[in-house]
C-alpha cells in the first residue's frame, strides 16, 4: 500500500481537492488513515448486503473508487447471481477499480460506469451503496438521488448510507472535529498535513446532520431508517424500502 504525503510539504495556496490520478495512488492508505471505522464498515457491508441482497438483482456501488464495497459484497454473496454496477465519476479511480475487481473477482458480472452517479438510472436494485459519496454532491441535489434510489429498489431492498457528519452545535462539532483530527495524528499525519487537508477538502466534502439525513431519507420514501455505526463524527445508516 503506497503511503499518503500528498500534503507533507507546505503549499502556496491549497486547491480544492479533487479525485486525480496522485490521489488514486494512494488512496487506500489515504482512507485507511482518515476515515475511523473504514474497515470495519467495508467488511460489514458484505455482511449486511448478504441479509439483503436478492438473487437476480443488481447491486449498485455509486461512487465506487478503487472498488472496496463491492468486493465486499462479493465475498459474501458469490454464489448467488448478482450483477454489480460500479460508478464512480474519477477516470483514474475507475481505471485501477478495474483491474482490482477484475484480480479479485474475474468470474462475476461486473459494469464499470465512468459518469456523475445522479446521471445513472437504477433497475432492478436490491441493495444500492453510497459508501463516503452523498457528502460530495450538491446539497440541493442529494434529495433527487435519493429518490431515484429508492425507485430503483425492489421492495425489501436497502440503500447503505455512510457520511461524516455535521454537528447543529457548534462547539459539540468543534470536539468531533478535534477528536478526528487526533484520530488521524495518532495514524501519523503531521499538523501540517492535517491542516492542509482540510483546507482541500472544505469546499468539495459538504457535510450534513445525523437528523438531515434521517429526515431526508424518509421524505425519500424509505420506511425504516437505521443508525448502524458510528466512529467520532464517521458514520453509516441503512435504508430499508418497504
Ligand atoms: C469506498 N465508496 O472505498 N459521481 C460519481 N462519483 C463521484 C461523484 C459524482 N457526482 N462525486 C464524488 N464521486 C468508496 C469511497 S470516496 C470517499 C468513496 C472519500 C466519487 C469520487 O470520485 C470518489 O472516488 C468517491 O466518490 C468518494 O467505499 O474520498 O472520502
Amino acid at each position: 500500500m503506497k503511503q499518503d504525503n500528498l500534503f507533507s510539504v507546505e503549499k502556496e495556496t491549497v486547491a480544492d481537492f479533487s479525485f486525480d490520478e496522485a490521489v488514486a495512488d494512494v488512496f487506500p492508505d489515504m482512507l485507511r488513515r482518515s476515515i475511523p471505522g473504514y474497515e470495519n464498515i467495508i467488511a460489514m457491508l458484505g455482511v449486511l448486503a448478504r441479509c439483503h441482497v436478492q438473487d437476480n438483482t443488481r447491486v449498485y456501488d455509486l461512487g465506487c473508487s478503487l472498488g472496496a464495497a463491492t468486493l465486499s459484497v462479493h465475498r459474501q454473496t458469490r454464489e448467488l447471481s448478482l450483477q454489480h454496477i460500479c460508478v464512480d465519476n474519477s477516470a483514474a479511480m475507475i481505471k485501477r477499480c478495474a483491474s482490482t475487481l477484475k484480480r479479485h473477482m474475474p468470474a462475476a458480472s461486473v459494469e464499470l460506469i465512468c459518469d456523475d452517479i445522479q446521471r445513472i438510472p437504477i433497475k432492478n436494485a436490491s441493495v444500492v451503496l453510497l459508501n463516503f459519496t452523498l457528502q460530495f454532491l450538491p446539497k440541493t441535489t442529494r434529495l433527487v438521488l435519493l429518490k431515484n434510489i429508492y425507485k430503483g429498489l425492489n421492495s425489501g431492498g436497502v440503500l447503505i448510507l455512510s457520511e461524516k457528519l455535521l454537528y447543529d452545535d457548534a462547539e459539540v462539532n468543534q470536539l468531533f472535529i478535534q477528536w478526528h483530527h487526533e484520530f488521524k495524528r495518532a495514524n501519523g499525519y503531521s499538523d501540517l498535513e492535517i491542516s492542509q487537508k482540510r483546507a482541500a477538502i472544505e469546499n468539495v466534502l459538504i457535510p450534513d446532520t445525523l437528523n438531515t439525513h434521517q429526515t431526508r431519507l424518509t421524505e425519500a420514501g424509505f420506511s425504516h431508517v437505521h443508525q448502524w455505526f458510528q466512529a467520532f463524527n464517521f458514520s453509516s445508516l441503512i435504508a430499508v424500502k418497504a
